[in-house]
């Protein structure tokens, strides 16, 4: 993934139409587009396709089944022309190994969930969230999904995954703090409502990249 603005866009609309304007309108301020439930189910997988033809996609499926159909989830993503996936690691080694295989194959990037970014995230994930992080490095992910909600914890999961990728939702909508979550060690901010909800997308883009000194 090319690193120029350090954002990701959170394409969560779910109106086809609108995804594409957005995606096209935006792309000088992101460096990927994540694609989720929201608008795949809306439009159809062929809007990974559509988007991904321009600018490259991360696949959001949060991949947690068994590693047949982990495999199966996978190349459904892939075929369509993702860049990236992002998998759950609590279903274990096996279910991970199989989204690795499938990434690898691909030359796509496999993510991983350690911690999500909610305050229930709290209850069964953070206590395992080093665990899940070493899962991720063992199986060869590129990098992992850990909250902005937390800065701490993108700290924390730095010192156990070295110079792999974080990727980093929660900004904005969720009160995370681009800056913090940049400090504690984040690659990528992830940034969803508060770019496509906003009245103005681009000049909501633009006022992060100014906090984080990219503008
Ligand atoms: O822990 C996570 N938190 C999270 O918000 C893992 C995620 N993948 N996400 C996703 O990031 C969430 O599904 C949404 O697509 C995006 C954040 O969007 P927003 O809260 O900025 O609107």
């Amino acid at each position: 993934m090319k690193k120029d603005t350090q954002l990701i866009l959170a394409l969560d609309v779910t109106s086809r139409a609108r995804a594409l304007s957005l995606a096209r309108g935006l792309i000088d301020y992101f460096d990927a587009i994540k694609i989720g439930y929201p608008l795949i189910l809306a439009s159809g997988l062929s809007i990974v396709k559509e988007i991904s033809a321009f600018f490259p996609v991360i696949a959001d499926l949060k991949i947690a089944d068994t590693p047949n159909t982990n495999r199966l989830i996978c190349e459904a993503a892939l075929a369509a022309g993702a860049s990236g996936i992002i998998a759950h690691a609590f279903p274990g080694w096996d279910s991970l190994q199989a989204c690795a295989k499938s990434a690898a194959d691909w030359g796509a990037d496999l993510f991983v969930v350690t911690e999500m970014s909610h305050p229930g995230a709290e209850l069964f994930m953070t206590p395992l969230a080093e665990q899940m992080a070493r899962l991720a490095v063992d199986v060869g992910a590129a990098g992992v999904v850990a909250p902005a909600t937390r800065p701490e914890r993108i700290k924390q999961v730095r010192s156990i995954i070295g110079n792999r990728i974080i990727i980093s939702p929660g900004v904005g909508a969720q009160g995370g703090s681009a800056s913090q979550a940049l400090g504690a060690g984040a690659d990528f901010l992830i940034l969803g409502r508060s770019v496509y909800e906003a009245e103005d997308p681009e000049a909501s883009a633009k006022s992060v990249l100014k906090e984080i000194d990219l503008l």
